[in-house]
């Protein structure tokens, strides 16, 4: 297991100089964040923040993530000019040495909340998710911001780009996605990348906009779009559990048979009333989702690929980009590598008994 943790480049308020003293973690995961979505990430850029993060003593395993173009998700006739791009920031990602890819298929929006501030009962705050409040926003209307959204849109430019995908239903979206996942795999395969799409969060669809990777039937069918090693899933624990109806470590465990599992995302959340959810610290009864059970199926695997602390809360006062504080995605990183070597350890003893 490469214990990794994510860095968002030389903005990010958390050094590498500090995640460097976090014990056992040895991987950085990152991406470039100012090149428009749709354009090639450049060989030399990439090369640059490889060394950044090799100089201070790491290793760069995942981009997270290079986003795709509006125009691919909704089948335009425009999109070929973007998955060539797409393909040739593979060829670039390749050259560089860059192992894994990290993506999402969501439509518009990325990850949703109500609140990026929710304070927990310990005095600490978190991320969270009201249902009732969601849906009572009409993101056409008003000046709401959600964390998660791309703020470059002009409402304009919202507005149409909802309109279009009035035309697009679930299976359209699905279409959409066979083609870009033909397109792409085999230039992963050439380049030996191996590619993993993150579940949509939440795993359901937001203000009428279809979502699709959303549950196991749902994962099984995306790998059945093209079965490749180089085809895999970010099986991202928080993402997964908001649905009530989602059994982490059972999916978990049905994507590792497939072989399929490119990369790991843990953090726990705890389900509320209804739809919503709130964020919470890593430990198995602060939430709804067992680590535990967690480590021991990755082990029972001997999952050798990268995970990564998700989320964390603010605790100690922190200020920062909300959920990827220093503090407590540092103690979840330890709390999930005492978890693991006990795992690790039970497994040797088993096996020599
Ligand atoms: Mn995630």
């Amino acid at each position: 297991m490469q214990m990794s943790f994510r860095w968002f480049g030389k903005e990010d308020p958390v050094p590498l100089s500090y995640i460097r003293q976090i014990p056992n973690v040895k991987y950085i995961v990152s991406a470039i964040y100012d090149i428009p979505v749709g354009e090639v990430w450049p060989v030399d850029r990439i090369m640059a923040l490889k060394k950044t993060i090799e100089q201070a003593g790491f290793k760069l395993n995942v981009i997270e993530s290079v986003p795709i173009h509006e125009d691919i998700k909704l089948g335009l006739p425009t999109r070929d000019k973007y998955i060539d791009n797409y393909k040739q920031t593979i060829h670039n990602l390749g050259k560089a040495g860059i192992p894994r890819i990290c993506y999402n298929f969501m439509p518009i929006f990325d990850w949703t909340r109500s609140s990026v501030d929710y304070k927990l009962e310990d005095g600490s705050t978190a991320l969270m998710y009201d249902d009732e409040k969601i849906r009572q926003i009409d993101p056409l209307k008003g000046d709401f911001s959600l964390p998660g959204w791309d703020t470059s849109y002009k409402k304009e430019e919202l507005a149409d780009l909802f309109n279009q995908y009035h035309q697009i239903d679930k299976e359209n979206l699905w279409e959409n996605l066979e083609y870009f996942i033909r397109e792409i795999i085999p230039v992963a395969e050439e380049e030996n990348i191996k590619m993993a799409i993150h579940p949509d969060d939440p795993p359901w669809d937001i203000f009428g906009l279809p979502r699709i990777i959303t549950n196991l039937d749902n994962l099984k069918r995306f790998l059945s779009l093209y079965d490749s090693p180089n085809n895999g899933i970010c099986m991202c624990s928080g993402s997964l559990a908001e649905d009530k109806n989602n059994n982490f470590p059972e999916m978990l465990r049905e994507i590792l048979k497939e072989g399929k599992v490119n990369f790991v995302h843990l953090r726990n959340i705890k389900l509320m009333d209804g739809r919503s959810f709130k964020e919470s610290g890593h430990l198995s009864e602060n939430g709804s989702i067992d680590f535990y059970q967690v480590m021991k199926i990755l082990s029972d695997f001997n999952y050798e690929g990268p995970v990564r602390p998700d989320h964390g809360r603010m605790i100690w006062g922190e200020q920062g980009r909300p959920g990827y504080g220093l503090y407590d995605r540092a103690l979840g990183a330890a709390y999930l590598n005492g978890l693991w070597e006990a795992v690790r350890k039970e497994q040797k003893e088993r096996t020599f008994s």
